[in-house]
């Protein structure tokens, strides 16, 4: 039988999701949103699409929380997007209240489902989530990671001029200004980075302002959009790990999983590399930092706790849960 992925939120990425789920036939697909229109517009306009190509899954449009029942996978973009010259912490009070909201549709009508979050703030808004469905920690998880480190990658390409394909890297870390591109796990062709440097094929210098671009890469497009932030990239991501988990592909990817003690850090979502199979989270992998990659991951910690306090302030409940 088909699996079934149910995308709470039908905007920009939520639509891109359920066009790449059809195409790629991963599963069936029900687009829900409170906007209800657009949820069944998207799902029709995708649908017509399959007959070109003759991608055989069914997707439905809706605003009743009870047609994602038994979803297999849920992928929540439900939220407002950042506007230009917006940090993504200043969605904080408006997307915590909706991802409330979302909690309540889903942890009755989809108890075994794995939960892949991408609505921002990011790791403040996963670690709600997982404390208002009570679903374990292990089944709900945050898209990010794949999209810095995409972002990451495609600017080395860029600079160096060698295809995104012979590059590895990854970048850990909150999702935010404080993400950290872990340069000394970076390889291009089997070279690491630090040989390349070496090797004058990139400096110092460039290597700083690619990083710098990575971090900000998010607002580089807000910037252009004016009035929303990237979609394709972050629902390209997203699909990743979906498809990891429903084809048990146990790829190490990384995301804003639940952490109680690896990297020194206790009762924490925050990006580092996880093994995701078909029983969620598998497995968190803890490499071994430099120094400076050490003391950038507490500077990213130390924002996301400092965040979910805010959080915490908005919305007492959490302390409780
Ligand atoms: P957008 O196109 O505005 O879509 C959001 C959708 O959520 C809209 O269609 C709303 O109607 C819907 N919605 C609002 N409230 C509810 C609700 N209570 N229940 C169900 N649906 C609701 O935004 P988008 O798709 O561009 O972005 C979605 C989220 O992803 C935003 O919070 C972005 O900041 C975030 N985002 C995260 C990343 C990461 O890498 C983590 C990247 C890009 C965007």
């Amino acid at each position: 039988m088909r699996k079934k992925i149910s995308l709470i939120g039908a905007g920009q990425i939520g639509g891109t999701l359920a066009h790449l789920i059809t195409i790629k036939e991963l599963a069936d697909v029900v687009l829900f949103d409170i906007a209800e229109g657009i949820a069944k517009a998207k799902a029709l306009d995708i649908a017509q699409s399959t007959s070109v190509d003759g991608h055989n899954v069914s997707i439905k449009g809706t605003s009743n929380y009870e047609d994602t029942k038994n979803s297999d996978v849920i992928i929540i973009t439900a939220g407002i997007p950042r506007k230009a010259g917006m940090t993504r912490d200043d969605l904080l009070g408006t997307n915590l209240k909706i991802i409330k909201q979302v909690a309540e549709g889903i942890k009755e009508t989809s108890p075994k489902a794995f939960v892949i979050c991408i609505t921002n703030p990011l790791d403040v808004i996963v670690m709600a989530l997982q404390k208002y469905t009570g679903f374990s920690t292990n089944k709900v998880v945050g898209m990010a990671g794949i999209l810095d480190s995409s972002r990451f990658k495609y600017f080395l390409s860029q600079e160096i001029d060698i295809p995104v394909k012979k590059i590895e890297t990854m970048v850990l870390g909150g999702h935010g200004d404080t993400m950290v591109p872990m340069t000394s796990y970076t390889t291009v062709e089997g070279k690491p980075l630090n040989q390349l440097i070496t090797e004058k094929k990139i400096t110092n210098e460039k290597l700083d302002t690619i990083i710098e671009r990575t971090r900000k890469g998010g607002g580089e497009i807000s910037k252009l959009l004016k009035t929303g932030t990237a979609f394709y990239a972050p629902a390209t991501s997203g699909i990743e790990m979906a498809e990891s988990y429903i084809k048990n592909l146990k790829k190490t990817l990384p995301c804003a999983a639940y952490i109680d003690g690896e990297y020194g850090i206790k009762d924490l979502y925050v990006g580092v590399p996880a093994v995701i199979g078909n029983n969620g989270v598998e497995k968190i992998i803890e490499l071994k930092l430099d120094s400076i990659e050490k003391a950038n991951l507490e500077i990213s910690i130390k924002a996301v706790k400092e965040l979910f306090q805010a959080a915490i302030k908005i919305d007492p409940d959490l302390k409780s849960k």
